[in-house]
């Protein structure tokens, strides 16, 4: 509804948004305070910024051990209304985050109302799991004269990190994860979108969470992030974002003192497509741009390298090229608008040296013109290039950049090899009418998502689990049916009932 959305734009720009730690469901001062901008309009001042300091972390990391153990004891099935009132309060106020994210994110309409769909989808589904997994002990066949039964429980306060590219749907995502299993939260936003996440824990605090099972714990640069996972008192964490902060969080775990916790990691990916000669030509050109250039690139599920045979190559080429002149890159509020900017400066200038090195080893295809969108905001022309070898990349480019290697299908093994010699394995895409294509493919790549003959991105929570493998993660998916178990413990209960005249009543068990 575009009068909707338009009137939610102009009721945020009007707000004076804050951000900073919120602890207890109280803001607080917070330090080293700052200006957010908007990446479409870097003159367009949304609020105002603060992060967390030591004592709001140690704060925070008290309550939430003083709440944890009553929600545990709550139970699966009454956690799981609370999660649905927080899913029904969401999804009341869709066309105000909408806005938010078009603001502070960057995000065109279509992909803030399916962020915010995405969002309570999380609520809900791991509302469900909590009431099928956490309803009680389950009970396992022993020996005669013993009861032997299994509970999932909360582990304590359980630390969420997460990233900019899905502020509202992968935040909310961990923190209804980690919710659902029995712990309290601590979670810290990524530092360019802060005030969504904002937003959203003042509408969960009102909607019945209570305050101290979840913090917000804003933070730019490392300290916040470093703080929180050196803490002794943290019983786990949830990081979604590169491959390179895992990799530090994973260290900082290992050096700390305290419980050894579990962590999740969802990290990048170099996701390959592989087309044949047999894929209907007009499908490859719309699923290739929908993930590579849509959400401008920024989604860790994105393609990368199209894989197109040498044969098709050429048409391919020219089709995509002609799909891309189309689109239209602009304002993300706009609603005629497919492509919107970068996240900030920093992604900009990181994906302009790419296309330098481009231009020096590879071949560049087609560069969407910015026109006067240049110098307002954080926009960066769509790409596509050819490039030489197989595995030009060596990690992800984050943003709507397309590399396409021409191959030969006799080299099919070895050209595949070299992409899955990288090491990653989130997304995979193939494109075939030939089953044995598809089947030789995913056994030569690895990938916790494959995709055949549509779009590599818009993993569905509950129908699509989404997470990867080596460099792209540890899982569990998210969304999927063993999604809340990492975020539990697990406690057996063997009694030699026997021993006490053979009634299992009396351990009221
Ligand atoms: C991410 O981009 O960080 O399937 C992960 C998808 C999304 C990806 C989220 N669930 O496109």
């Amino acid at each position: 509804d575009r009068e909707a959305h338009q009137r939610a734009l102009e009721a945020v720009d009007v707000e004076r948004l804050v951000a900073g730690p919120i602890v207890g469901g109280a803001l607080g001062a917070g330090v080293e305070p700052y200006e957010a901008t908007s990446p479409s309009d870097r003159s367009r001042v949304l609020g105002q910024v603060s992060e967390a300091s030591k004592a709001d972390i140690d704060r925070a990391v008290a309550l939430g051990h003083e709440a944890q153990g009553e929600w545990d004891r709550l139970g699966g099935p009454m956690r799981a209304a609370v999660l649905r009132r927080l899913a029904d309060a969401l999804e009341a106020q869709l066309d105000r985050f909408v806005a938010l994210l078009s603001r502070e994110a960057g995000k065109t309409l279509n992909d803030g109302v399916a962020e915010v769909r995405e969002a309570c989808d999380f609520l809900r589904y791991y509302a469900l799991l909590a009431e099928q997994q956490f309803a009680g002990p389950i009970t396992l066949k022993g020996p005669v004269g013993e009861t032997n039964q299994l509970e999932l429980r909360g582990r304590g306060v359980f630390v969420c990190i997460s990233p900019w590219n899905f502020p509202l749907a992968i935040f909310t995502g961990q923190i209804a994860a980690a919710l659902a299993a029995g712990n309290a939260v601590l979670a810290k936003p990524a530092e360019q979108t802060p005030l969504v996440a904002a937003e959203a824990v003042r509408l969960f605090h009102s909607a019945g969470l209570d305050p101290r099972l979840l913090a917000l714990l804003p933070g730019r640069g490392e300290t916040v992030g470093a703080a929180l996972t050196e803490h002794p008192g943290i019983d786990g964490v949830a990081f979604t974002g590169g491959t390179e902060t895992a990799w530090r969080i994973n260290r900082a775990l290992a050096a700390k003192p305290g419980p050894i916790v579990p962590f999740i990691a969802e990290t990048g990916g170099l996701n390959g497509m592989f087309v044949d000669t047999t894929a209907l030509r007009e499908q490859v050109i719309d699923d290739v741009l929908l993930s590579a250039v849509g959400s401008a690139g920024q989604r860790c599920s994105a393609l990368r390298v199209l894989y197109a045979p040498k044969d098709s190559a050429d048409m391919l080429i020219e089709g995509l090229k002609g799909a891309l002149e189309a689109m239209v890159i602009g304002d993300p509020a706009d609603p005629s608008t497919d492509i919107g900017p970068v996240i900030d400066a920093e992604a900009r200038e990181a994906l302009e040296a790419h296309v330098t090195r481009l231009e020096g080893d590879a071949r560049i295809i087609y560069r969407k013109p910015l026109g006067d969108l240049a110098g307002r905001g954080d926009f960066f022309a769509p790409t596509i290039a050819e490039v030489p070898s197989p595995d030009y990349l060596e990690r992800e480019t984050f943003g709507p950049i397309l590399h396409v290697y021409r191959y030969d299908p006799a080299d099919l093994e070895a050209v595949a090899k070299k992409l899955a010699a990288r090491g990653y394995g989130l997304t995979l895409g193939v494109h075939s009418r030939i089953d044995a294509f598809a089947r030789e493919v995913m056994e030569l790549v690895p990938a916790g998502n494959v995709y055949v003959n549509r779009s590599i991105i818009g993993a569905v929570v509950g129908v699509q689990p989404f997470g990867g493998e080596g460099l792209s993660g540890t899982g569990p998916k998210a969304g999927g049916p063993h999604a809340l178990l990492r975020y539990a413990s697990e406690r057996a209960v063997s009694v030699n009932i026997a021993a006490q005249g053979g009634d299992p009543a009396l351990l009221n068990l």
